[in-house]
């Protein structure tokens, strides 16, 4: 048999409400992660490195950052020439802009006529994770179900913030049961704390997809989300099929990072996740030649560290350092900069996530702290040490006391 066309639909369009105000003025998807990479760039890694190169971007909400990195990292690239599409909004029909994921799709469905794929792989852009989806198709061919999902243990405490799946008792291929989001959801019987969660990965066959959304547009009453309308009556249906990511291998892995997934949902988790990454033996293990994770090249000189003065040598120290950072005489822990990022003498910065160009004056201390693009922490100032003082001045401070500054903001003493 002659191997299916495969188009991949990456939904990039998600407000992101949770992460405010790091998507004030940018998609989810776009939002910078782990130095150098846009939330965006794990997924489409993903798909690249599955061998699936067809690929179209539905985007949304404030997109232009996001149209702009794709442009840059992956329409031009030498490696994907035009397959990574960007679709914009502006294609819709009707005033109805914001509805959900499965609208998003059944206004892009001229996309399937154009390409004519056999299968479509829709994918969110708001997960950090390595998968082999490759390894989802097969199973979904030899299953004959005209969707699958991909599933992964969660913790019940995270239940409502995903689609919650049970698998069929005699079939462990197949789901019995979809819940999107549910507030009263029952743990595992061999593992009560945990539930199986959707990852917002489906397989369909193109037909299938077609029909779907299409009659998903009929009904008033929908929401119009894959999670929220589609899913649930393919299962209703017993047309869904389950794939289990533990059985997802990806070249390169290693015990402690297979399998791993995190949705970056809210602050809290995106600050967790960029913590994944910098221990000595990381959860998530960016150093994996096998199975490369692309992002836009900078074009910026390499990290400088520079002695600054003889009390305080300027160093980093279980840290991801981005090119064009210069670290002159302050001292850097446990912390991700982003490229351009200056850090000056007698500075200290802690367990904090500096996105691209932010500016840490001397003196200064940062502590777990995020500091969106281009902000200036000027000489001898403080943030994320007095929770309360932060919000007097108008900072965001998370449940579990990550302050962020936003985008532009100035951090006065
Ligand atoms: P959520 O992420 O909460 O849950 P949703 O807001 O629909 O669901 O976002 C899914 C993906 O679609 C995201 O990548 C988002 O950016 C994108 N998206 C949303 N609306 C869009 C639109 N109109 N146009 C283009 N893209 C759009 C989903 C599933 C759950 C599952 C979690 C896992 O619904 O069942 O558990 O993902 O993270």
């Amino acid at each position: 048999m002659a191997a299916p066309r495969v188009l991949a639909i990456v939904l990039a369009g998600g407000e992101g409400k949770r992460l405010m105000p790091l998507t004030t003025d940018r998609a989810k998807p776009a939002v910078p992660f782990g130095g150098i990479y846009r939330l965006i760039d794990f997924a489409l890694s993903n798909l690249v490195n599955s061998n699936f190169l067809r690929i179209v971007v539905l985007t949304q909400y404030k997109s232009h950052s996001l149209d702009k990195h794709i442009a840059k990292t992956w329409r031009m690239s030498n490696l994907l020439g035009n397959y990574v599409a960007p679709v914009p909004a502006q294609q819709r029909v009707g005033k109805n802009w914001f509805l959900g994921s499965a609208d998003a799709i059944y206004q892009s469905l001229n996309l399937l006529d154009d390409e004519r794929p056999d299968i479509v792989v829709v994918v969110g852009a708001d997960n950090i994770y390595r998968m082999d989806f490759s390894q989802m198709v097969e199973q979904h061919i030899d299953s004959g179900f005209p969707l699958t999902v991909a599933g992964i243990r969660q913790p019940l405490s995270m239940a409502d913030q995903f689609g919650v799946i049970q698998a069929d008792k005699d079939n462990p291929h197949k789901i019995a049961e979809f819940l999107e989001k549910p507030t009263d959801a029952v743990g595992l019987v061999d593992s009560p704390d945990e539930v199986l969660a959707s990852m917002g990965n489906y397989v369909m066959d193109a037909d299938a997809l077609i029909e779907a959304v299409s009659s998903d547009a009929k009904d008033a009453s929908s929401k119009h989300d894959m999670g929220g309308s589609i899913v649930p009556a393919f299962v209703a249906d017993g047309a869904a099929g389950l794939y289990d990511f533990t059985f997802n291998d990806v070249p390169g892995s290693t015990d402690r990072d297979r399998n791993y997934w995190r949705d970056v949902g809210t602050v809290d988790a995106y600050y967790d996740a960029n913590q994944d990454l910098i221990s000595v033996y990381p959860v998530f293990n960016l150093y994996n030649d096998e199975w490369p994770l692309f992002t836009g090249y900078t074009g910026l000189p390499p990290a400088k560290f520079v002695y600054g003065n003889r009390e305080r040598l300027g160093h980093a120290l279980d840290s991801l350092i981005s090119p064009g950072v210069i670290i002159s005489g302050g001292e850097v822990v446990g912390s991700v900069l982003s490229p351009g990022t200056r850090v000056n003498s007698w500075s200290s910065v802690r367990d904090s996530v500096l996105f691209d160009g932010v500016q840490v004056g001397r003196n200064a201390t940062v502590n777990r702290a995020i500091l969106d693009k281009n902000v200036h922490v000027r000489e001898g100032a403080q943030i994320g040490i007095d929770a309360e003082h932060d919000r007097a001045r108008g900072f965001t401070v998370t449940d579990s006391g990550i302050t962020v500054v936003p985008k532009g903001g100035v951090v006065d003493r």
